[in-house]
């Protein structure tokens, strides 16, 4: 099975981000790209202007997780953002909160799409997966998170594994049908990596408990990921 890593931008250290980021481009598969407006969730972090950055200095698709309430607001500074890599067929993802969408749900899975975008979701721990199931075949991506949004470093919350284990039977029973990715966020570690894996899990948003806190070379912090990652989900 592909796996994919995806480390957390909003984790890394903001004063050595192009050195960073010219470490992890040949090591991981997406950039996570947090954006929050302070409403959604009571916290700020990455901005278009930052993508936009970074999508000069990587080859890699940008992961936008929109922690916001009007999600389409960021559609086109965002597509504007990493239209040097759209045009060279790299593709970002942009995913809303499922909690924030409903009622529009298929115009703005349209319009990501129409801006370039490979579609995703991000589904709250508490929200049931039966909230995506009528557009869940849309979608490229479906990020389940794993905390409580708006912040790194919190605990992980158990209670939302049987959601993705029913999306991997889903997945399944129709690959004719589904084709998202099935993504963690939130929590992402040596404590719970095997878990993750065996119930589904595809792509590994890594922040700072997976990656960044691993040691402050990030070279290493990498490499000690690896091991841990292997570890777990050969034990
Ligand atoms: C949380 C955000 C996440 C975090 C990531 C941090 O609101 O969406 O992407 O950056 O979960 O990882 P960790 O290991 O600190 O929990
Ligand atoms: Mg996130």
């Amino acid at each position: 099975m592909k796996r994919y890593f995806n480390p957390s931008l909003m984790c890394m250290d903001f004063l050595d981000i192009r050195h960073q980021i010219e470490i992890l481009n040949s090591r991981v598969d997406f950039y996570h790209f947090d954006m929050m407006d302070g409403h959604y969730v009571p916290n700020i972090t990455l901005s278009p202007d930052l993508a936009k950055a970074v999508a000069k200095v990587s080859d890699l698709p940008l992961d936008f997780h929109l922690m916001v309430t009007d999600p389409q607001m960021f559609i086109e500074p965002c597509r504007k953002a990493v239209e040097p890599l759209t045009q060279r067929g790299i593709r970002s993802f942009y995913s809303p909160h499922a909690e924030v969408i409903n009622g529009k749900a298929f115009r703005i899975i349209d319009e990501i799409v129409k801006a370039g975008f490979r579609p995703g979701v991000a589904i709250n721990p508490e929200t049931p997966l039966s909230e995506i199931e009528a557009y869940l075949h849309r979608l490229d991506k479906v990020t389940f998170m794993s905390v409580d949004p708006g912040f790194a470093g919190q605990p992980f919350i158990p209670e939302m594994l049987d959601k993705v284990r029913a999306a991997k039977a889903l997945k399944q029973s129709n690959p004719e049908k589904y084709h998202f990715i099935i993504e963690i966020d939130g929590s992402c570690n040596k404590k719970t990596y095997g878990l993750l894996a065996e119930a589904g899990i595809e792509s590994f948003i890594v922040g700072t408990s997976g990656l960044f806190n691993n040691d402050p070379d990030l070279e290493k912090a990498y490499d000690i990921m690896m091991d841990d990652f292997n570890r777990a989900v050969s034990a």
